[in-house]
């Protein structure tokens, strides 16, 4: 068939031609290079110069390629999100591990074995779109799953628990958490006089408050990081039974973060960092896997448990409600366009499939006309479930039509009902026994503006949070409250947490009070319920109890100099190959060094472009006049220091002493510095290692 026919066979059946987008390309500009065009299709002699009447003359209105293409470029921007405006997403597929046909009709969940594709965005909650990944923030955590009956979007956050309990709060608290209005600022972050002024007049949010005063708020890496569906869910199964459930993600990876003076200068090393590292490992193949856990539990145990499964600012504990795995995702394949898929992708609570149902959360319900609401406004029409990131992988009919940018208007002369066309002329029908429907709960009550007196206890549950960290993650929650409210500028303000930290812990509100000089402890808050002092400890709260077994996808950062030692260097990376770590080359000069046995070895940064911030752990492998050469380089020192700072393991040659002498850090060499004189000694460096952190250090490089 000639080209011709077949575009005007292809026009014949409704199809849409894409020229230049895998369809027709008329001509090539030379071998397989597609020849350039207008949005119109017409072929670009030249795009440098403008039409123009003379050599001097003014640009002509009629050069349409030039109109288009600055108009295009001018519409670029689209509202970036009100909240969750900086992510990164990738694609993935979920395998069912087993039926769960006794629990759920949902068909994803019907066979073992059954593959799912997938779509995940991760996020900062406050920030722009052009903030800094390593923000102390709530981490989105928005999964999509492309089923076979339509998509079902999980979207949920890294933080089980949630600040407010009613929808109605949620623009409050927003206000609040992003940059003061006057001004502008501060950007990304919550220590500022709006943010802890809502918290302390909100008492319902401090199980939230301690949560991301705790290191969760700084992953090391979207990978070592849990996810969350946080409300209570209902699955209903093929009898009409219903089952309570909340949704969590268990990363195969472990988990892991930073500590804060380490974000605080990656914000400024990488702002990238964490999109920078899902992109990395996904392009090497390291595929980053998350086990998809249930807490199971029926209308008995909800009305036994001591608050009410409704409340979004409470946990189950996984002891008293013990975690189902039922599945695992795997992130493989990188977006190939940032913009068509990871700003397009347009989740919503209120896509679930027949068998997952809502519960009567207030914050739940609020969101599910939330997320409809924001598309539309970021995506300029009701047609955004057209663009591909968005359409379900399953048929979709309705009469639904028009509207801009309209892709998949229904077929045929029948675009309504009951009609009387039959058939398939007549267009789609329900499936009254297939179809979604609601679960039948019996729902009765007052109508009014109220809150329910289940949802009263506001600190028992922050306080056994507290009390489930290793000791490390306490210090390192008080100093971060300290951080925080050291920047308020309100003396009052400051003193009202303190006051509600009281109930949580007395120990963690003297630290804070401590740690900002408050001249007088507060009285404790007045609180709607008393705490409840003796709630069961658990240890799944805790990020250094949950880490991981192995060094497996962390990166080891390498300083060299010129005439490094060939066998260290070659031991160090077999060690790190082996554990299936990564590595990058750091070198006075990113071209490389020369070894000592003459070779010569490329560098992936220089120095001040590599600073120890980007490793979770560092070897200092340098010759003796390397090390008499980097110790008069501030970068050097930075990169040596900072990572003893960080309580980062460091293996080092004897001739890197020079450097740590010059650094300050010679003296305080401890168990977590590990000399390394022969190759054999990198086994034991990465067995090391897996640790991630030589947390005793601390107490020696944390004093204030
Ligand atoms: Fe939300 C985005 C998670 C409460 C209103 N939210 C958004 C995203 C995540 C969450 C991960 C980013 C999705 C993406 O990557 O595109 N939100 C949560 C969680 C909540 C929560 C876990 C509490 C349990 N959110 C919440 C409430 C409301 C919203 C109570 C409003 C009543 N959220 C939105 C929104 C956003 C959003 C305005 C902005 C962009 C978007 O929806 O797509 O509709």
């Amino acid at each position: 068939m000639s080209k011709k026919t077949k575009a005007a066979s292809a026009q014949s059946r409704g199809e849409t031609l894409h020229a230049g987008n895998g369809g027709e390309i008329h001509q090539t500009a030379g071998g397989d290079v597609p020849v350039m065009t207008t949005q119109g299709g017409m072929p670009v002699s030249d795009d440098q110069n403008s039409l123009k009447a003379g050599a001097r003359g003014p640009t002509l209105l009629e050069d349409q390629h030039f109109r288009e293409k600055i108009f295009h470029f001018d519409h670029e921007r689209i509202p970036e999100r009100v909240v969750h405006a900086r992510g990164y997403g990738a694609h993935g597929v979920f395998e069912t591990y087993e039926t769960l046909a006794d629990i759920t009709k949902a068909d994803l969940f019907q066979r073992a074995g059954e593959k799912t594709e997938m779509f995940v965005r991760f996020s900062t909650v406050a920030g722009n779109k052009g903030s800094g990944d390593l923000a102390r923030d709530v981490r989105g955590f928005a999964t999509r799953f492309y089923t076979k009956e339509g998509n079902w979007d999980l979207v949920g956050n890294n933080i089980p628990v949630f600040f407010i309990q009613d929808a109605i709060k949620f623009p409050d608290l927003i206000h609040a958490a992003k940059a003061e209005p006057d001004r502008g600022f501060p950007q990304a972050q919550t220590a500022h006089d709006n943010f802890w002024d809502f918290i302390s007049l909100t008492p319902e949010a401090m199980n939230m408050a301690l949560w991301i005063m705790s290191d969760r708020t700084i992953p090391r890496s979207f990978r070592f990081m849990e996810g969350f569906g946080v409300h209570t869910f209902r699955m209903i199964n093929a009898e009409g039974k219903s089952t309570f459930v909340k949704f969590h993600w268990k990363p195969k990876q472990g988990l892991q973060s930073v500590v804060w003076n380490e974000a605080l200068k990656l914000n400024g090393a990488d702002p990238d960092f964490h999109r920078r590292d899902l992109w990395d490992a996904i392009k090497a193949g390291d595929y980053p896997e998350w086990e998809l856990g249930l807490q199971l539990f029926d209308e008995k145990f909800a009305e036994e448990f001591e608050f009410d499964v409704l409340d979004a600012t409470k946990i189950i504990p996984e002891e008293q409600v013990p975690i189902r795995i039922v599945g695992k995702m795997t992130l493989d394949r990188c977006v190939e366009n940032f913009f068509q898929e990871t700003e397009q992708v347009a989740f919503q609570t209120g896509n679930v499939v027949p068998g997952i149902d809502f519960s009567n959360d207030p914050l739940l319900q609020g969101r599910n006309f939330s997320y409809l609401d924001t598309q539309l406004k970021r995506l300029g029409g009701p047609n955004f479930t057209h663009i591909p990131v968005n359409a379900p992988r399953c048929p979709v009919h309705s009469f639904q039509q028009d509207g801009h940018m309209s892709m998949r208007n229904p077929r045929g002369r029948a675009n309504y009902e009951p009609n009387s066309w039959g058939g398939e002329k007549g267009g789609p029908r329900e499936a009254p026994e297939a179809g979604f429907s609601s679960y039948p709960e019996e729902i009765s009550g007052q109508k009014a503006r109220v809150r329910s007196e289940t949802f009263a206890d506001h600190y028992s549950q922050a306080r056994q949070f507290y009390l489930s960290q290793t000791e490390t993650e306490q210090t390192h929650i008080g100093n971060a409250f300290v951080f925080e409210l050291s920047k308020v500028e309100t003396m009052a303000i400051r003193s009202n947490v303190v006051a509600h930290l009281r109930n949580v812990d007395e120990d963690l509100a003297k630290t804070v009070a401590d740690g900002l000089r408050l001249q007088e402890m507060p009285a404790a808050a007045k609180a709607a319920r008393p705490t409840i002092m003796d709630l069961a400890k658990s240890d799944k709260l805790s990020i250094i109890l949950n880490g991981p077994d192995s060094f497996k996808g962390r990166k080891i950062g390498i300083l060299v100099s010129d005439g490094v030692d060939t066998a260290l260097l070659d031991g160090l990376k077999a060690a790190i190959a082996a554990e299936g770590a990564m590595m990058e080359i750091v070198a006075p000069m990113v071209g490389g060094v020369t070894t000592s046995d003459g070779g010569f070895v490329e560098a992936k940064q220089k120095i001040d472009g590599g600073p120890s911030m980007l490793y979770d752990a560092v070897a200092v492998l340098v010759s003796k006049d390397g090390a008499t050469l980097l110790s008069k380089e501030a970068t050097a020192k930075d990169f040596v220091t900072d990572a003893f700072a960080h309580c980062k393991f460091i293996a080092y040659s004897p001739e890197a002493m020079t450097l740590f002498e010059k650094a300050g850090i010679k003296d305080d060499l401890d168990e977590g510095c590990i000399s390394m004189s022969s190759a054999k000694e990198a086994k034991a460096f990465i067995a090391q290692c897996r640790k991630l952190r030589h947390w005793p250090r601390e107490t020696m490089v944390d004093v204030v």
